[in-house]
C-alpha cells in the first residue's frame, strides 16, 4: 500500500497553520457543503463513510452522533442543550499524532467540530487539551480567533443561522483525564475520575446533556469526507475499517513519524516508508497501538493494521502507536516502565487498578534486580489478571495487557532474569530504556 498523505499533506509547509494557507489548500470547503445540507444528512454521511473513533476503541462517528436525542432542526429547539467535546488529551505512551496535526493544521479541528455541532445540533462546544502542551495551546487558540474573525464562529456561521461557540480548556496534565468521562468530570470544574457508563456521554454527559465526545484525528477528519464524498474515503481502506488515519512511528526505527496511510497497511510495509528498523538490528516487538494493547513480535509483521485484522491477531489497533524495539532491548524492563506509568497514572479510584498497579510494578523491579523468587512469574500473572477485567475504566486493562501478552511471548526471559540474579541486558544497549 502506498501513503495517503490527507490530514498531513501540507505539514511540511512554512506556514501550514494559518488560515489563509488552510483556505489555500480546500480548507472549510466542507463546512460550506455542510451547511448545504441539514444536519440530518450530514451524520448519513458521516455514517455511510464509516469513519471509525481514531482515539482507541474505533467506535463509529456518524453511529455515535445519532445517538443524540433531537428534539428540532436547531440547538435552539433542543429541550436541554447538547454539546461536542473533542478530546486532545493525547497522553498514551507513543501516541503522537493529534498534537502535531493541531500544532500543523489546527483549522482541520475547528472545521471538522463545526460541521460535527451542526450535525447534533450543538450551540457549545469544547477542546479538552493537554495542559503540558502550551506551544500547541497557543495555536489552537489563534486558529479559533482567526475563525471567529472570519464568521466561521460565533452567531449566524457564514449567514446559515446556526450560532457556535468553542472553548478551549488546557487540562492539568493527568493520563485519566483521556478517559471520556473523567474528562467531563475535569471539564466541570472537578477531580478527573471515570463516571460509571452506562450512561454513555450520548445521554448524559457534559453537564448531564446530551454530549459527543471524539478524539482529535476523528473529527479533523469530518471535513476531508464532506468536501470529498463518501465513494473517495470508502476508496481507501477495508469495508469494516474505511479511510485513511495516522501511524506514530517511535523507537528504534530509521525515521520516526507520523505516517498516513490506510488502515490495514501493515508495519512491514510502513518500515519500508520509515527507513526499517534501525541500521545492524532486528526487530524484537512492537505495540500496535500505544502501551495500553497487548505487544507484538516480527511474527506479526504482516497483520493488517485495521481494527478487524489486529484484533483477530490478538490485539487492539488502538491508537496507532508503534513503538518499535529491537533486540537490545530487555521485555521486562520495557513493561516496568510502562507499569510504572500506569500506577502513577491511576486515579485510585478502584482497588484492582490503585493496588494492582502498584504490586505489579514492585514484582517487575524485583525481576530487574535479582531479587525475585521462582514463584514471581505467577505472581505477577496473578496480580495482572485481578485487574484484568475488574477494574473500573479501559486504565486496568490496559496495565495488565502488555504484562500478559510479554510473558505469553518471553516467558524465557522473565525466567531467565528470576534464576539469573536479575536483568541480563546490558542497560545502555538500547538507547530507549536507560
Ligand atoms: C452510546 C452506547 N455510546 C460505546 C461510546 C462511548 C465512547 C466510544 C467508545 O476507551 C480505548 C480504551 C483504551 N451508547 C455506547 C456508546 N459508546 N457504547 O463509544 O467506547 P469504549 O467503551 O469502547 O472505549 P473508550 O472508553 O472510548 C478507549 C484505548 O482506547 N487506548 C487508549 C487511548 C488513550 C488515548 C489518549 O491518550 N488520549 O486516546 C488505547 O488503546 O485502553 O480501550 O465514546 O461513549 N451503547
Ligand atoms: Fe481509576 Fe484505575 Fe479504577 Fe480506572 S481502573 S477508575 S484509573 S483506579
Amino acid at each position: 500500500m502506498t501513503l495517503t498523505p490527507v490530514l498531513s499533506r501540507y505539514w511540511d509547509h512554512p506556514r501550514s497553520w494559518t488560515l489563509e494557507t488552510y483556505r489555500d489548500h480546500g480548507g472549510y470547503d466542507g463546512l460550506a457543503a455542510a451547511l448545504a445540507r441539514t444536519p440530518d444528512e450530514v451524520i448519513g454521511l458521516v455514517k455511510d463513510a464509516g469513519l471509525r473513533g481514531r482515539g482507541g476503541a474505533g467506535f463509529p462517528t456518524g453511529v455515535k452522533w445519532s445517538f443524540i436525542p433531537q428534539d428540532g432542526p436547531t440547538p435552539a429547539d433542543q429541550s436541554v442543550p447538547h454539546y461536542l467535546v473533542v478530546n486532545a488529551d493525547e497522553s498514551e505512551p507513543g501516541t503522537c499524532k493529534d498534537m502535531p496535526l493541531l500544532m500543523a493544521t489546527p483549522h482541520a479541528l475547528v472545521e471538522g467540530m463545526i460541521i460535527a455541532a451542526y450535525a447534533i445540533r450543538c450551540a457549545r462546544a469544547f477542546v479538552y487539551l493537554r495542559g503540558e502542551v502550551v506551544p500547541v495551546l497557543r495555536r489552537l487558540q489563534t486558529a479559533v480567533a482567526e475563525a471567529y474573525d472570519a464568521g466561521y464562529l460565533g452567531t449566524d456561521v457564514l449567514g446559515s443561522g446556526f450560532d457556535l461557540e468553542l472553548v478551549v480548556h488546557a487540562g492539568a496534565g493527568a493520563y485519566i483525564c483521556g478517559e471520556e468521562t473523567a474528562l467531563l468530570d475535569s471539564l466541570e470544574g472537578r477531580r478527573g475520575q471515570p463516571r460509571l457508563r452506562p450512561p454513555f456521554p450520548a445521554v448524559a454527559g457534559l453537564y448531564a446533556g446530551p454530549t459527543v465526545v471524539n478524539n482529535v484525528e476523528s473529527i479533523a477528519s469530518v471535513p476531508s469526507i464532506l468536501a470529498n464524498g463518501v465513494d473517495w474515503f470508502r476508496s481507501m481502506g477495508s469495508e469494516k475499517s474505511p479511510g485513511f488515519t495516522l501511524y506514530s512511528l517511535s523507537g528504534h526505527v530509521e525515521r520516526p513519524g507520523q505516517y498516513e496511510a490506510p488502515l490495514g497497511i501493515t508495519l512491514r510495509e510502513l518500515l519500508t516508508y520509515a527507513g526499517g528498523v534501525r541500521a545492524g538490528h532486528e526487530l524484537k516487538f512492537w505495540t500496535p497501538g500505544g502501551s495500553s494493547t497487548p505487544i507484538f513480535t516480527a511474527e506479526h509483521l504482516d497483520v493488517p493494521l485495521d481494527y478487524e485484522g489486529v484484533a483477530a491477531a490478538g490485539s487492539m489497533l488502538g491508537t496507532k502507536a508503534l513503538q518499535i524495539f529491537d533486540e537490545t532491548t530487555c521485555v521486562v524492563r520495557a513493561v516496568r516502565r510502562w507499569s510504572e506509568f500506569y500506577a502513577h497514572e491511576s486515579c485510585g479510584k478502584c482497588t484492582p487498578c490503585r493496588e494492582g498497579t502498584y504490586w505489579l510494578v514492585q514484582i517487575l523491579a524485583r525481576m530487574e534486580e535479582g531479587t525475585a523468587s521462582e514463584d514471581d512469574l505467577q505472581k505477577l500473572l496473578d496480580v495482572a489478571d485481578s485487574i484484568l477485567g475488574k477494574s473500573f475504566c479501559a486504565l486496568g486493562d490496559g496495565a495488565s495487557s502488555p504484562i500478559v501478552s510479554s510473558v505469553r511471548f518471553f516467558r524465557e526471559e522473565y525466567l531467565e532474569h528470576v534464576r539469573g540474579g536479575g536483568c541480563p541486558f546490558d542497560p545502555h544497549a538500547s538507547t530507549l530504556m536507560a
